[in-house]
């Protein structure tokens, strides 16, 4: 009879491995898997609620907002307010972080950055979706937490991980000690260990790129593409192009399978399309925990300065090999210019927009 262990047991064992954890961040954890489930339960039954289709708002991001968007962004937001062990919440889904107000939270030691529901446009057809979020230290010590605790850089993260609601529900999770994955067995309403100490395979033979924008790409991408297509028996190319259009579910396979998961710049996303702080910076950590890599075509994602909540970045993630492949092109055909650079040094002083 094989042993569960779910996933509060083995957030309390692995709570050891912190000699000075006195069980705040167990305790955020589990609230994120509590929140996990709720939003799984709307998920799984969207459509026998009047909770498809569009909200009827927009968020920051002039992206309409869907009405299990912001259900899941409530949800977490309750959960993580509720349980008392952040003070600021940053969610896609707002324009502003949300301060966490309350006699607990507002000394709470925690920050949590979070897309409560990405990929939200493929719900209304069933497409696998998923929560992704960042936990970090909050930096200033004195008064009510500030912007300052939220535009930390990749490499301050303390944990992060997705929940992807799939053929069965996932929580995916890092707290830098390597990455163990939990399927929620709805019969007993708990994330089970169904995947501990996941590696991502160096080397893997699927590509995951929107190449509908082929025409925008950066030329280093378009020679990237042409390498995967070209047969060559030994290195096992022609690649296999799988794309899903939700970045949970994308890079969920290519953790399990191998691959490479690219978001490149692109006409209509000048800075990349995917979000620095709650959607590349999370995976970055987590794929680089399961032996990864991550960059945007020239640095490490989590070296990025972060200069604002809602900044984008281009991600190149998924099995090393793959990526160090894709950045050689880069540089060999698209070097990072210095109008490049210097644009968003420009960005970084206010000069000009184009990050957000
Ligand atoms: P496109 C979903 O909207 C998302 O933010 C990611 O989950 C996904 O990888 C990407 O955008 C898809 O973007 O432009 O290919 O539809």
């Amino acid at each position: 009879m094989q042993v569960v262990i779910t996933l509060g047991q083995f957030i309390i064992e692995k709570q050891n491995d912190f000699p000075y954890a006195k069980g705040e961040l167990s305790r955020l954890l589990r609230d994120i898997g509590i929140a996990a489930k709720i939003v799984n339960r709307e998920v799984n039954k969207a459509g026998l609620m009047d909770i498809l289709g569009d909200a009827g708002t927009m968020n920051i991001q002039g992206e309409s907002q869907k009405k299990l968007d912001v259900y899941a962004n409530d949800q977490f937001i309750s959960a993580l307010k509720s349980g008392g062990e952040c003070c600021i919440v940053a969610s896609e889904e707002n324009d502003e972080f949300v301060y966490i107000d309350g006699e607990v939270s507002k000394n709470a030691k925690y920050i949590v950055a979070i897309d409560p529901l990405d990929g939200s446009s493929n719900i209304d057809v069933n497409v696998a979706v998923g929560t992704i979020f960042s936990i970090y230290r909050r930096k200033t010590t004195d008064g009510k937490a500030t912007l300052e605790d939220v535009l930390q850089n990749g490499t301050k993260q303390v944990a992060a991980g997705y929940v992807i609601y799939g053929s069965s529900t996932m929580m995916v999770y890092t707290t830098g000690k390597g990455v163990n994955g939990f399927t929620l067995d709805p019969s007993i309403g708990e994330f089970c260990l169904s995947h501990p100490a996941m590696k991502i395979p160096k080397d893997g033979t699927i590509y995951s790129i929107n190449e509908g924008n082929y025409v925008h790409f950066p030329d280093g991408v378009k020679k990237y593409l042409k390498y995967c297509q070209v047969e060559d028996l030994e290195s096992k190319r022609p690649y296999t192009s799988r794309y899903i259009g939700s970045m949970v579910a994308d890079i969920h396979r290519n953790l399990i399978k191998g691959g490479i998961f690219i978001y490149p710049k692109t006409a209509s996303a000048p800075q990349g399309k995917l979000r620095l702080v709650y959607e590349c910076n999370p995976m970055a950590f987590l794929i680089e925990q399961a032996g990864g890599r991550a960059t945007d075509g020239y640095e490490r994602i989590l070296e990025k300065e972060v200069v604002s909540l809602h900044q984008r970045s281009a991600i190149f993630i998924g099995s090393e090999n793959m990526v160090y492949k894709a950045e050689s092109l880069m540089h060999q055909f698209s070097p990072q210019v210095e109008d490049d650079v210097a644009e968003t040094k420009l960005a970084k002083l206010g000069v000009i927009g184009g990050i957000d």
